[in-house]
C-alpha cells in the first residue's frame, strides 16, 4: 500500500511510534511518505520504501498564527496525487487527523482512507480543552478508522467524545535489538559514578505533566544516605525548576543534566532503576524502552502505565503526588539487588512478549486492509 505518515517530528512517544512503524511497513514492501514540518528525528534518512515530505508554512502580516493544518493539507493532497496514496495515516488528532481529513475530501475522485492514531494528550488534553471538542469529536467521526495505543485511552475517547466513537487499541512497540540490556556501556557508568554508585535514571519533556519536580523529590527522598546518581535526559519547560528543587533539596551534585538525547538506549541500559512519576501517560513509551532495557520502573498508576507495568513485577506503582510512597517503592529496589535483578528480568520477559514490533504491525495492516475489503 501506498502511505502518508503525518506525525510530530520533535522528540515525543507519537513521532517515535510513527517513525518506527512507517520504517517497518517500508520493510515490508508499503511505500511510505512522511508528510511533516521537519524529518523526525527517529526516522532514518537512508531507509528504503520512505521518503520526507517537508511542510513549508508561509508567513503573511495578515496571518497572527500562521495556519499550518492549511499548509499541511495542502502538501498531503500534493502528496496524494503525485504518489497515488491510500492511506493518510496521521498520529495525533488534531492538528494532523484533521488535515488529513481536508485532504482526503479534496480529492473526493480517488479512493483515500483516513486512519487516525490517538496518543494521549490529543484527547486527555487538546481534546478535553473548549476550544478544540468539537472539532476533535468532529475529526474521530469523520475518520476511517481510529486507533487509541492503550485500553484506557481508547475508553477515555469514548467518554470524553462520545460512546458511539470506534477506538481499536493497538499498544506501541519497542525496538527490542535497540533497547536492550546488551547497550550497557561501562564508560558511561564510570563518567557517572566512578565510585560504583547506582544510576536513576528519567526521561521527558519536562512538560507538566510529566511532574518533574516530583522526580527529583522522589530521588532525594528514596537516595537518602546512598550511594545513588540521578541521569535527568530531556528538557522541556520545567526544567528550571526541577533544577531549583533539586539546589533546594540539596542533591544538586547527585543529578546529572543531560539535556535532549536522541539515543537513550545506552543511558538507560547503564542505568539500575527508571522514574515516571507522571500525572498522566497514555500509555508511557519511556518507561516500556526502560522495559526493555532491563529497567525496573516506579511509576504513577495512571492512565495507560498499569497496562505497561505490573505493579510488583516489573515495577512498583503508586498514586499521583504520593511521593512518599513513590520514594519508599523507588528505595526498596535500591536497596535489595535481588528484587531489583528479579523485576528487571521480567521487565524485559514483558517486552518481549508482549511489545514487540512484528505483532503490532500485522495489527496495523489488519486494519489498513479492513478499509478496502468493506469490513470495518
Ligand atoms: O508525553 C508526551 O508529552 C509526548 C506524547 C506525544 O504525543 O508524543 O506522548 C504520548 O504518546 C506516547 C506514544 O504513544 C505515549 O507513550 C505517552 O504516554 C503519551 N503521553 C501522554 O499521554 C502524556
Amino acid at each position: 500500500m501506498k502511505i502518508a505518515m503525518v506525525c510530530h517530528p520533535t522528540h515525543g512517544g507519537s513521532g517515535v511510534v510513527a517513525s518506527e512503524l512507517g520504517m517497518r511497513l517500508a520493510g515490508k514492501g508499503h511505500e511510505v511518505h512522511f508528510v511533516s514540518h521537519e524529518r523526525p528525528f527517529r526516522l532514518d534518512p537512508m531507509t528504503i520504501g520512505v521518503h520526507f515530505h517537508r511542510v513549508h508554512v508561509s508567513s503573511y502580516p495578515l496571518f497572527r498564527y500562521p495556519p499550518y493544518a492549511l499548509a499541511l493539507a495542502n502538501q498531503l493532497s500534493r502528496v496524494i496525487q503525485d504518489h497515488d496514496i491510500d492511506i493518510v495515516h496521521a498520529h495525533y488528532a488534531i492538528p494532523h487527523s484533521l488535515a488529513g481529513i481536508l485532504a482526503r475530501n479534496m480529492n473526493r475522485d480517488r479512493d483515500v482512507k483516513v486512519v487516525t492514531t490517538l496518543h494521549g494528550t490529543d484527547i486527555t488534553l487538546v481534546g478535553t480543552d473548549p476550544s478544540y471538542t468539537d472539532i476533535t469529536r468532529w475529526a474521530m467521526e469523520e475518520s476511517d478508522y481510529v486507533t487509541g495505543v492503550s485500553d484506557w485511552l481508547a475508553e477515555e475517547t469514548q467518554q470524553t467524545l462520545g460512546q458511539q466513537l470506534i477506538v481499536k487499541t493497538i499498544p506501541n512497540a519497542v525496538d527490542t535489538e535497540a533497547f536492550s540490556p546488551e547497550k550497557a556501556c561501562p564508560n558511561l557508568r564510570q563518567r557517572f559514578c566512578s565510585g560504583g554508585e547506582l544510576l536513576v535514571a528519567h526521561v521527558s519533556n519536562f512538560r507538566p505533566v510529566k511532574r518533574t519536580e516530583d522526580v527529583i523529590r522522589i530521588f532525594a527522598k528514596a537516595s537518602e544516605g546512598l550511594s545513588v546518581r540521578m541521569l535527568m535526559i530531556g528538557d522541556g519547560p520545567d526544567r528550571a525548576a526541577a533544577e531549583a528543587e533539586a539546589r533546594r533539596l540539596s542533591i544538586w551534585d547527585r543529578v546529572e543534566w543531560l539535556g535532549i538525547i536522541d539515543d537513550t538506549a545506552p543511558l538507560l541500559a547503564s542505568s539500575d532503576l527508571f522514574l515516571l512519576p507522571s500525572e498522566n501517560e497514555s500509555f508511557g513509551l519511556a518507561a516500556l524502552e526502560a522495559m526493555a532495557c532491563g529497567l525496573p520502573v516506579v511509576a504513577t498508576g495512571s492512565g495507560g502505565i498499569p497496562e505497561v507495568v505490573i505493579e510488583g513485577e516489573t515495577g512498583s506503582l503508586a498514586a499521583v503526588g504520593d511521593i512518599e510512597t513513590l520514594a519508599r517503592k523507588a528505595r526498596e529496589l535500591i536497596e535489595d539487588e535481588e528484587r531489583r535483578s528479579s523485576f528487571a528480568g521480567t521487565a524485559r520477559q514483558r517486552v518481549l512478549e508482549r511489545f514487540r514490533w512484528d505483532p503490532v504491525i500485522e495489527q496495523y495492516e489488519t486494519a489498513y486492509g479492513q478499509l478496502f475489503s468493506g469490513g470495518s
